[in-house]
């Protein structure tokens, strides 16, 4: 009797971890009041290839006869790299990772994804929409936990898909190669993405020594060490090129 009762037991603790929210280990929210700001700016080192053109081969009454551009590389006219994702990994406190007010979005329309980036809370729900008459099929790359595969006939307008695994995730279309997305799902809200010039801000960070890490799916990533000053600005500056 007694050895059939010991495991049962045992169990209770473990099934009790499984259920704890993942956010709270490991990062605790507290008020910031003198945090500072990172200032970063991501540049492309030496000469930076030219916008990758994609020729659409399939669906051109929908998805639009011309050649897109890719999403994946931007570099702008100062070789700032737009969409590079920057973040303080091992940030152990700071400000409290809010909720979206409303649930974000991932569209397809002219077989494009919108946004092409996008960081979202862990455990959010992400809305899924088909804004084309025409079947798309979201999937993730290779990669990432989190893992789906789902058609999206037009008649099917909304999908939802829940992340809950702090990872940066790449989606693609089955049904048009070319369709590339990032979903970027942060445990904590010192995450952002580079704008056109290649800049980022990251504010209300508690003061102190932190490692700041950009990231870009074709280039890799880098880190930089950087002091937080109470109420100051600091600067974080990267160049990245293709390997
Ligand atoms: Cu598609």
């Amino acid at each position: 009797m007694m050895k059939r009762w010991m495991p049962g037991f045992l169990i209770v603790p473990w099934l009790a971890m499984m259920a704890w929210p993942l956010p709270s280990l490991g990062y605790e929210a507290v008020t910031v009041t003198d945090g500072g700001t990172i200032v970063g700016e991501v540049k492309y080192a030496g000469a930076p290839p030219p916008p990758e053109k994609i020729d659409v081969t399939k669906d051109a009454n929908i998805c639009g006869a011309e050649p897109k551009d890719s999403p994946v590389l931007v570099v702008g006219a100062d070789k700032g790299i737009k969409d590079a994702v920057a973040s303080l990994p091992g940030i152990q406190k700071g400000k409290a990772l809010g909720k979206p007010d409303k649930p974000p979005v991932l569209d397809q329309k002219s077989c494009e994804y919108h946004p092409y980036a996008q960081i979202i809370p862990v455990n959010t729900t992400l809305e899924i929409t088909n804004s084309d008459d025409v079947l798309h099929n979201i999937k993730t790359k290779g990669g990432s936990k989190t893992t789906f595969n789902i058609a999206q006939p037009k008649f099917k307008r909304k999908l939802t898909q829940e992340f809950k695994n702090p990872e940066i995730v790449q989606v693609e279309c089955n049904v048009h190669g070319w369709m590339n997305a990032l979903v970027v799902v942060a445990d904590n809200p010192y995450y952002a993405l580079t704008d056109a010039n290649g800049s980022f801000k990251i504010t209300d960070v508690p003061p102190g020594k932190y490692t700041v890490k950009v990231w870009h799916p074709k280039l890799g990533e880098q880190t930089k060490e950087v002091t937080v000053s109470p109420k100051e600005e600091v600067k974080a500056a990267f160049e990245m090129t293709a390997k």
